[in-house]
């Protein structure tokens, strides 16, 4: 996942103040936290950039914001989860139902925003809001189930079942790459289950967060249920996370970061859900759909410029497949349009940020100094023509080994590294070989390697003849070893995060029961 990283601000040019032709708000300028129902700069009167990556320019400017905006945010969610819990869920629903269709009327101007902050392609930022629509839907639908259990009692008279609670105020910390999806993920469901929140996004792409929240504000939602605090992780992040009222703690990101906040809510006894890096691979066997393959892997790995957690950044062929998918992987490759993501033309828009280009510098350097990996494809920045002021690197691809570096270590962005295998056997212990687990793929027409794939692959989302990126919103969306700590997004077990179970008995008998100690009375 997404590291976080100090802004580069060496080109400051123009300022278009892209939230103003976007926003429905009239707010006085950088009022973008929204605390306790009210838009508001920082106390600071602070600020830092947005900018965009594919040309440089300064979109906006955005409140730094500290401990104080932190305390406000979770003492105004603390005040409104009192009645926002008792509301019943069906009209909690509705306000997620309105949410859902301003996103729907606005689907297109927020996506040009967001590729405005984010860089990645429109059709991709268009995807990116639809993702929030589904899930609004979803979880609107969700109002009406928020299922228990009813089960028997050992007692005579007695009434026993399970129902779901909210677990209070919930930090929410997002990335920047899905900017308005992983936000939505966790904001739909932690409000339907009855809970309320604080959400800091990354300060990379304030905008996208800032107008899923507006949604939000402007479908009714009552003051204190949302809070959006911006500003960086050192501060705001650690502020939420130290805060004795946040009952809960979501963070979407890098697993340094993650590590450090999983560590912490364990001392404070919080619950607390992670979903970090990957190293995702896509198997192709010698009986694959070749041109399927090839299609799958581009997508997969250049998708997002290859920032997703779920990009696919290792490719294991098998021998009998080699020759016919490297030629034509490579010569796709070869053809990949970078440019302004506004540009419909453009297929690879640029990295969201200076230090994420310099990231993958730095892994293309250890590829070949460190690794020796053979360079097929790319290996440089681009900075020229359309490209010349944003951060663009070549789409790369790396023929190497397991054991590499570049094939163990998440770079989050356009590099892949192709890895060959002899068996099928192999090939699934090679996609194993990493600390990672959240999503593999396979290309093959045999069933039984299917059926085998579909057990062995240690990954949380595993694809058949599909790429490693695509997940849906309904299925559960998370991974094994070191990319979670074993908790699903998503689908129906996203509940289990949002809400904690009550057992509930009702004792009808009058008379004092003894679990355990007493048979049933009847049978005495
Ligand atoms: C991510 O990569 O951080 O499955 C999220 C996918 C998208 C979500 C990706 N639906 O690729």
């Amino acid at each position: 996942m997404p590291t976080t990283a100090t802004r580069n601000s060496k080109s400051q040019a123009v300022t278009t103040d892209m939230m103003s032709e976007v926003s429905k708000i009239n707010r006085e300028p950088g009022a973008y936290n929204y605390i306790g129902g009210k838009w508001l700069k920082a106390s600071s009167g602070e600020s830092f950039p947005n900018v965009n990556p594919a040309t440089g320019e300064i979109l906006g400017q955005w409140p730094s914001s500290g401990k104080k905006e932190v305390d406000g945010a979770v003492a105004a969610a603390k005040r409104a989860l009192e009645s926002w819990r008792k509301l019943p869920a069906p009209k909690r629903a509705e306000y997620l139902l309105k949410a859902h269709d301003i996103l729907v009327s606005r689907k297109e101007d927020y996506a040009r925003a967001m590729t405005q902050e984010m860089g990645k392609v429109l059709k991709e930022t268009r995807g990116d809001v639809q993702e929030a629509i589904d899930t609004a839907l979803y979880f609107t639908g969700e109002g009406r189930r928020l299922f228990g259990e009813t089960t028997t009692s050992e007692l005579a008279d007695k009434f026993a079942m399970t129902v779901r609670m909210p677990v209070g105020v919930c930090a929410l910390i997002t990335p920047w790459n899905f900017p308005m999806a992983i936000p939505s993920w966790k904001v739909f469901p932690a409000l339907i289950c009855g809970n309320t929140l604080v959400l800091k996004p990354a300060s990379y792409t304030p905008a996208s967060a800032t107008l899923l929240i507006e949604a939000l504000a402007e479908a009714g939602v009552p003051a204190g249920v949302v809070n959006l605090v911006h500003g960086g992780g050192g501060v705001v992040g650690n502020a939420l996370v130290e805060h004795p009222d946040v009952r809960l703690v979501s963070f979407t990101g890098s697993s340094d970061v993650g590590a450090g906040i999983a560590a912490r809510c364990g001392q404070l006894f919080k619950k607390v859900t992670m979903e970090m890096g990957g190293k995702n691979a896509q198997i192709i066997m010698d009986d694959a759909d070749i041109d399927l393959a090839v299609e799958g892997a581009v997508w997969g790995a250049f998708g997002t410029t290859g920032q997703r957690c779920t990009a696919t950044s290792r490719i294991i062929v098998h021998d009998g497949a080699y020759k016919a998918f490297m030629d034509k992987f490579t010569a796709k490759v070869g053809k990949l349009r970078l440019g302004n993501g506004l540009d419909e033309k453009a297929d690879v828009g640029p990295l969201v940020s200076d230090s994420q280009l310099k990231v993958v510098e730095k892994y293309v350097a250890i590829a070949q100094k460190e690794d020796k990996a053979k360079l097929l494809a790319g290996g440089r920045p681009v900075k020229s023509g359309d490209c010349a002021q944003g951060f663009f690197y070549e789409p790369t691809v790396f023929e190497g080994t397991p054991g590499m570096r570049i094939a163990q270590e998440e770079i989050f962005g356009p590099v892949v590294v192709i890895l060959r295998v002899k068996s099928f056997e192999e090939a699934i212990t090679v996609l194993n070989d990493t600390k990672f687990g959240l999503s593999g793929s396979v290309y093959t027409k045999d069933i039984n390697r299917v059926m085998k794939a579909i057990r062995d692959m240690e990954t949380g989302i595993t694809y058949i003849n599909a790429p490693t990126i695509g997940a849906e919103v309904h299925l559960p969306f998370g991974g094994v070893k070191q990319t979670g700590n074993g908790h699903r997004e998503a689908g129906q077990t996203v509940l289990e995060i949002y809400t904690e179970w009550k057992s509930v008995f009702v004792d009808y008998s009058g008379r004092l029961q003894k679990a355990q100690i007493e048979d049933n009375p009847d049978k005495k």
